[in-house]
């Protein structure tokens, strides 16, 4: 495999810098706390390692070093489309280079060979109760398909260190293979009669889930897949998903356990399936108005009124973004260009509008700004993939591209086993006691 010897001298590179940093600097400071971010789930503090992708506050998400703007250029496309090869960004977060043709084609060739979906995996899937929402069952079948993992099996039989990354990066090719067929199992048996189809090998990974879900005349949605999982690909390694995935992996839990409990973070409405939830807000609007757009005040006023009833505006705020996320723009290009009539998508634009004025106004949001969420399910509801609780499942699948490639990382760079302390709060006011004095509480009514 021309990929893994390609990664091969990258990562000797990358393994003797770090060593070499240890052993000069180990014991200086990088990073610090402060009360604060201790009490807010550690917001803004240093603490992870990934050279896949890293989210600037004001410039958002960068796929190694690149701008999505650039990756979307730069990266090769399959002929009649402008959207790239996901195997083309597979190797660029891998390797870190630019692919040409070959690389990506190298990829998307490996995927087919590996697509297969197992018989016991369908059968799992298809025994679940029918109202089981769409992401337990791709967190199941991820699952049952852990009895493929080849780290699992090679380590029982003594795999050494130096090869654990070479065997994370089989189980990741394996498992991101089968991501667009699982999803479209699960979307044929819960929303269809169950029939499953091949995937095609003329099409590309992206291209081929709209195949699995009878979508493969539309152009549109082939295009849209491929842009989809693209932008969600990866967004650094502190979201709640990848932090799971990577968190599991560090105990040596292979590609399988360790993307199958990042799926069961993404399903909360903080994290991915805020998809489902803001395309459920917008027709819900729609609904309010009789199927009509509103008139901008009373869109503004339906907006306060669902903050005043304690909810969020799903698809806005990030716990990182300062800026409008530019997965929300390069989206709504597309929706310009495909669907500027549709009245959802208006709708999407108007909120766009008003959205980020009022959570200023509001004062308690620290991200105003739309994020991924706010518009990739009106893009799959206008082609038609209407069942919007299975959003989530399509992020999941962009999503297992950049997490599997953290893993190989992670163990190619031999990260240990994850393990901060945690402390009781009589320690943390032990630590502030030279500038606080709080009476009442005394240091032994904790322990
Ligand atoms: N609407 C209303 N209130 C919001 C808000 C929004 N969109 N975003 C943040 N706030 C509120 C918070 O609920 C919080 O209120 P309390 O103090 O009463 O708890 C306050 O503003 C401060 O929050 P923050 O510090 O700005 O935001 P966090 O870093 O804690 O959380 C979230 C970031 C993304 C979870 C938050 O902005 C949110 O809930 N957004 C709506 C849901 C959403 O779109 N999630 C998807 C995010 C992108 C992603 O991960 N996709 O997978």
């Amino acid at each position: 495999m021309k990929l893994a010897k390609n990664l091969e001298g990258k990562i000797r590179e990358v393994y003797e810098r770090v060593r070499y940093m240890l052993a000069t600097s180990g014991e200086t400071v990088i990073s610090q706390v402060s009360l604060r971010q201790f009490f807010s789930g550690n917001r803004d503090v240093d603490l992870l390692l990934s050279d896949v992708s890293y989210v600037d506050p004001f410039y958002g998400l960068h796929y190694r070093g690149l701008s999505l703007e650039q990756v979307l250029q730069q990266l090769p496309k399959p002929q009649g489309s402008v959207f790239p090869y996901a195997g083309g960004l597979y190797s660029l977060l891998l390797t870190g280079e630019m692919p040409g043709e070959e690389e990506a084609l190298e990829v998307e060739d490996l995927w087919k060979d590996r697509a297969a979906i197992p018989q016991h995996v369908i059968n799992v899937l298809k025994a679940m109760p029918a109202e089981t929402h769409p992401m337990t069952m791709f967190s199941q079948a991820i699952l049952a398909l852990q009895t493929q993992s080849q780290f699992t099996r090679d380590y029982s039989n003594g795999l050494s260190k130096e090869d654990y990354w070479k065997i994370t990066l089989e189980d990741s090719l394996d498992l991101t293979a089968k991501a667009p067929g699982l999803a479209a199992t699960i979307y044929n048996i819960k929303y269809g009669d169950g029939t499953l189809r091949e995937i095609d090998s003329h099409l590309d990974w992206s291209a081929n889930f709209a195949h699995l879900i009878y979508k493969d005349w539309d152009q549109h949605y082939q295009d849209l897949c491929r842009l989809f999982f693209v932008l969600h690909a990866d967004q650094g390694t502190g979201n709640v998903s990848a932090h799971t995935a990577c968190l599991v992996n560090s105990a040596l839990s292979d590609v399988y356990y360790s993307c199958s409990a990042a799926m069961n973070g993404l399903a909360g409405p903080l994290h991915g399936r805020a998809n489902q939830d803001c395309l459920q807000w917008l027709l819900g609007i729609m609904e309010n108005f009789d199927g009509s757009l509103p008139t901008m005040s009373q869109l503004e006023q339906y907006v306060w009124d669902t903050l005043e009833r304690g909810k969020v505006i799903p698809g806005y705020g990030h716990a990182v973004l300062r800026c409008t996320d530019p997965r929300f723009a390069a989206q709504l290009e597309f929706g310009k260009q495909y669907m500027a009539d549709d009245q959802l998508f208006n709708l999407v634009e108007m909120v766009y509008q008003v959205v980020p004025d009022i959570l200023k106004k509001q004062g308690k949001a620290k991200g105003i700004w739309p994020n991924v969420d706010a518009i990739s399910g009106t893009l799959q509801y206008h082609c038609g993939v209407k069942e919007f609780d299975f959003y989530t499942v399509l992020f999941g699948v962009g999503r297992m591209l950049g997490i599997t490639v953290n893993l190989v990382w992670n163990r190619a760079l031999a990260l240990p086993l994850e393990r901060p302390q945690s402390i009781t709060l009589q320690m943390v006011q032990d630590r502030l006691h030279d500038t606080l004095n709080i009476s009442g509480l005394r240091s032994d009514s904790y322990l």
